[in-house]
């Protein structure tokens, strides 16, 4: 089934940073579609994927994400 989700995501510091995070996360089985936000540093995912395995692609590029309830 698929969801939306939306994780917090910390140390981008440029738009190149937000473009790295964005295709780790379309990358990811299961991802349909990803957007990242650099002024609200929030991500929001749609697919049948975990919220962990997102939380690991983000760190795998080197920066932190955690899920907004
Ligand atoms: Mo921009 Mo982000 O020069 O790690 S790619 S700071």
């Amino acid at each position: 089934r698929a969801t939306a989700r939306r994780l917090s995501i910390s140390g981008m510091t440029c738009a190149s940073c937000v473009k790295s995070v964005q295709q780790a996360l379309e990358r990811t089985p299961g991802v349909v579609s990803a957007e990242v936000n650099f002024g609200t540093h929030t991500a929001q995912v749609r697919g049948s994927v975990s919220e962990d395995e997102l939380i690991r692609a983000v760190e795998a590029v080197g920066y932190e994400a955690e899920p907004i309830l």
